[in-house]
């Protein structure tokens, strides 16, 4: 049966998913013991028990909390369980969340769009299955109704007599005066407890979600019941919603927007932005975030979910604070090494299963200057072309690192090698591969493409006399050939950005995104994007290597050749066995049809409705345990936003760069985010 395309924004069925104390159930999966007791989640670094990063909503009740350390978490609730991340080459090792978050997507997706916003949160664009539903067995009609969907909150429904509040919901679907946005709805709230029930069925996790007509409405929602609850933001309780929520509590406005917005425009809810008109906020932040503001205190978002399962990147980092800071070039190498050892695995694994190559490697640090009064100075990002094989991506980081450091520190870096202090210190390493792209179809031979890949510098040289040449890799079928050398520079015709690379960096963990984040944003040295820079432009950056290279070559590709096979020998899920069945009978000692009733979390350990993802408390408390710079808009919150006002909150973020008419001439993009109907 034909589907109708929504025909506006409003007539979208959006969910926000977001899994509870991931970490926790992920530990708890594990060792079955844990499960209902208060438990949490810490950061390797044992220094007074180790940071919290996760903590389950059983200890939440003791007011064990995100921003202790696990001996403080200990004062509060004398018999929490603190369990390690797993480590792996000295630094923490989020393998195992992050293949139990896709072990989450493949059953989210199963019922429509699916973009995996994070390593723990989903959007759905419910639609299509929402519009069939109400084509073929429309909930109006269905006289049974899932015991999940009925414990739904659906903002705005009038609860006054709590005993009743299923009834409620219940009325609430089956309403057959109900307008078309309310039937879709309805929907939702099916199509999203099913799944959700499946997740638990097949995962053992339980999630949370939020159903709204929008992306920003339905991740507003998903974090206001928790955990394995539901909430619905009917159209007409969108008004109410946002006149009262405090505008930092958008995610988008925890930063120095939403401080400037408080101090400087007196907003302290997102309803008090009604009051502006369009121009008067754009005037003050630009066209693009001023109608940005103007259309989310009314509820207005067209961002689209896009289908995007697997990551846009991958990174690895580590920080290194305070006494730790890396103060020799053998020091950050002996890191780096070890960065680039976790990132060629996770490409080969990419490669492996998803048959997807990067293209981009980039190398972040933040440092300091001991004796410098420019002290404001960032450690600048660098980028190359990405060539596969572990010792290739290391020697290539170094390379990098060491560019980064000369402009840094402002003189040739052989005068800091050595053991000595050199005035200067890293306190945080990271390199991440970006320019994530499908093989090209007719592409059987993956490692003949990296044979093009690990010469590409050679061959850009070769071509230096004629720069227009770009020799275009076709590589003919056939089973995989690792002995071949192809010396041609390999050509792969990149989809669109904008459609590829989205705004967020869903596998990335905060940190990650933070750099990966300012990196983009960063022009080179040499005063080109990385989008620009070709192996030739690098080849200052490179040459020294040159010789070596040609040295190493087949040792190299025999390495790569290896580790591939290595790779793809490797099973990566680690999925538990225990029975769900058997799992909720043993902790539900009052076990109904559901698997998840309300008393099972009375028992072990549920939170009141109260309690929220938004908290504060928690906010500070993520900044403070990834080494957060206050002073900078939340980057894992800006890289959701269109690129366009993400352009525009940098700028206006760095009053120095700053060029207030640039920001009103390429602002007229904006529109086609947002709904057409805002005017109306
Ligand atoms: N995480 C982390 N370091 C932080 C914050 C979070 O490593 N400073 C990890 C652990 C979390 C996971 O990311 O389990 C997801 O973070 P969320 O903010 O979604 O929080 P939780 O899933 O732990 O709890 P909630 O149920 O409140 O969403």
């Amino acid at each position: 049966m034909p589907v109708a395309k929504p025909e506006s924004s409003d007539s979208r069925v959006i969910a926000h998913v977001d899994m509870d104390c991931f970490y926790v159930q992920v530990e708890q999966r594990k060792q079955p013991q844990l499960r209902g007791l208060p438990t949490a989640v810490v950061q390797y670094n044992e220094w007074k028990g180790g940071a919290l990063i996760a903590v389950s909503y059983e200890a939440r009740k003791f007011g064990v909390k995100r921003s202790m350390r696990g001996e403080e978490a200990k004062e509060v609730c004398p018999q929490i369980q603190l369990v390690q991340v797993p480590v792996a080459r000295g630094k923490a090792d989020l393998s195992g969340y992050r293949n139990a978050g896709s072990e989450v997507v493949s059953i989210l997706a199963r019922r429509g769009r699916c973009e995996r916003a994070s390593i723990d949160e989903v959007y759905l664009d419910l639609t299509d299955a929402a519009e069939m539903m109400l084509a073929d067995n429309p909930p109006q009609g269905m006289e049974t109704i899932d015991e999940e969907a009925l414990k739904s909150h659906i903002l705005g429904l009038n609860n006054e007599d709590r005993s009743d509040v299923k009834e409620n919901v219940r009325k609430w679907i089956h309403r057959h005066n109900a307008d078309h946005r309310d039937k879709l709805l309805a929907c939702g709230i099916l199509l999203v407890a099913e799944l959700r029930m499946q997740v638990l069925k097949e995962t053992e996790f339980t999630c949370s979600a939020g159903i709204a007509h929008n992306k920003m409405l339905a991740k507003l929602a998903s974090g206001m019941n928790k955990p394995a609850q539901q909430t619905v933001v009917p159209f007409s309780s969108v008004k109410g919603l946002l006149d009262t929520l405090p505008i930092r509590k958008m995610k988008q406005l925890g930063g120095k927007l939403g401080i400037s917005l408080q101090m400087d425009m007196g907003v302290n809810t997102v309803g008090d932005l009604l009051q502006f008109p369009e121009e008067k906020l754009q005037e003050r932040y630009g066209i693009n975030t001023g109608t940005w503001l103007w259309n989310i205190a009314r509820g207005i978002s067209g961002e689209e979910v896009e289908g995007r399962l697997l990551p846009k990147s991958h990174g690895s980092g580590k920080t290194f604070p305070g006494p730790r800071a890396l103060k020799t070039v053998p020091a950050v190498q002996h890191w780096l090494n070890q960065l680039c050892e976790e990132l060629s695995e996770r490409l080969c694994s990419d490669l492996d299963q998803n048959k997807r190559i990067a293209h981009t490697l980039t190398l972040h640090a933040r440092a300091y200057k001991s004796s410098d009064s420019d002290s404001q100075k960032k450690f600048p990002s660098k980028s190359c072309p990405l060539r596969y094989g572990t010792a290739k991506i290391q020697e290539d980081a170094f390379n990098l690192f060491q560019a980064g450091l000369r402009e840094y520190i402002g003189f040739y870096v052989g005068k800091t090698q050595g053991s000595h202090c050199s005035g200067w210190g890293i306190t945080s390493l990271s390199v991440s591969a970006s320019k994530i792209v499908p093989i090209p179809s007719g592409t059987c031979s993956i490692a003949k493409y990296f044979h093009g890949q690990s010469t590409s510098h050679f061959s850009s040289m070769q071509l230096s006399d004629n720069l227009n040449t770009e020799a275009t890799l076709s590589l003919p079928s056939g089973s995989e050939c690792y002995s071949e050398v192809n010396l041609s520079e390999p050509k792969i015709d990149f989809p669109k950005e904008e459609s590829w690379i989205k705004d967020t960096v869903p596998d990335l963990d905060l940190q990650e995104q933070k750099d990966l984040s300012s990196t983009l944003s960063e022009k080179t040295q040499d005063g080109f994007t990385q989008e620009d820079i070709s192996p030739l432009l690098l080849s200052g950056c490179l040459e020294q290597n040159r010789s070596k290279q040609q040295r190493d070559l087949t040792k190299d590709e025999s390495q790569f050749k290896s580790e591939y096979k290595e790779r793809k020998g490797k099973r990566l899920k680690d999925k538990g066995t225990y029975s769900i069945i058997e799992l909720f009978k043993s902790y539900n000692p009052n076990p109904s049809g559901s698997f998840l009733s309300h008393e099972y979390y009375r028992t072990v350990g549920g939170t009141d409705a109260s309690s929220s993802s938004y908290s504060r408390d928690e906010e500070e408390g993520r900044r403070e345990a990834w080494g957060y710079n206050i002073d900078e808009i939340d980057p894992s919150v800006m890289e959701e936003l269109p690129p366009e006002i993400q352009d525009e909150i940098k700028a206006w973020m760095q009053p120095h760069k700053r060029r207030p008419n640039n920001m009103v001439k390429r602002s007229c993009t904006i529109s086609h985010y947002f709904s057409p109907s805002k005017k109306s």
